[in-house]
């Protein structure tokens, strides 16, 4: 039986974070799908698991992580004791948190609500989401012209935070064609030892 428990829901880029870096990591976890369309989050059981009633929450034994980013942040400093996925340095470890940021911002705002609209029937704004996703993505290519990572010149727990809605942007009408920089990124990730992919929608 593994140490760890991991609350998800298959088509959840947040949750393909975590699990995506526990697998990067070699770590081997219980996965436990919460029935997200039926409100389960929303039950008493699994608000004490996490107060804002989604997914993904991570069990380490009697440790609770709630967040995605806060699971990836977690995960780096306890089981990586190189530092390589969140270095300690402060210039290293801000720029970091810089790209965690854009994750939970405007990744989300544009190709996760983008996808979640065509995916789950979600009442947003497509038009709105895919023109945020381009403004972000356009930034992004820019960004990766002369570098093979986003943070560092190896993979950081900023690439894995930032992969799974950039390489499911298509499911919400948001191509990827203009951005060869980011395909080659995308590849990059998908070529780690231990990469595994979100279930295709
Ligand atoms: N900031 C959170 C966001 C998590 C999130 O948006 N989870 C979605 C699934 S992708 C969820 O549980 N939605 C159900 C709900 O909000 O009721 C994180 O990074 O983990």
């Amino acid at each position: 039986m593994s140490q760890f428990k991991l609350y998800r829901h298959p088509l959840s880029g947040h949750a393909h974070r975590a699990e995506l870096f526990l697998s990067l990591l070699g770590l081997e976890v219980e996965l436990i799908d919460v029935d997200l369309l039926a409100g389960e989050q929303k039950q008493q059981a699994f608000l004490k698991k996490n107060i804002f009633g989604q997914v993904p929450v991570l069990e380490d034994g009697d440790i609770t992580i709630a967040d995605s980013n806060a699971i990836l942040v977690y995960l780096a400093s306890k089981f990586d004791p190189e530092h390589t996925w969140l270095p300690l340095e402060p210039a290293k470890a801000a720029e970091i948190q810089r790209f965690l940021s854009i994750s939970s911002g405007p990744i989300v705002q544009g190709p996760a609500i983008a996808r979640l609209i065509n995916v789950f029937g979600a009442k947003l704004d497509h038009a709105k989401a895919i023109e945020t996703a381009h403004a972000i993505l356009s930034k992004l290519d820019d960004h990766l012209q002369n570098r093979q990572w986003l943070t560092a010149d190896h993979p950081t727990i900023a690439d894995i935070s930032n992969y799974p809605y950039i390489a499911h942007a298509p499911k919400g009408d948001v191509s990827l064609k203009d951005y060869s920089n980011i395909r080659d990124w995308l590849q990059r990730v998908e070529s780690l030892p231990g990469f595994i992919s979100m279930q295709a929608s």
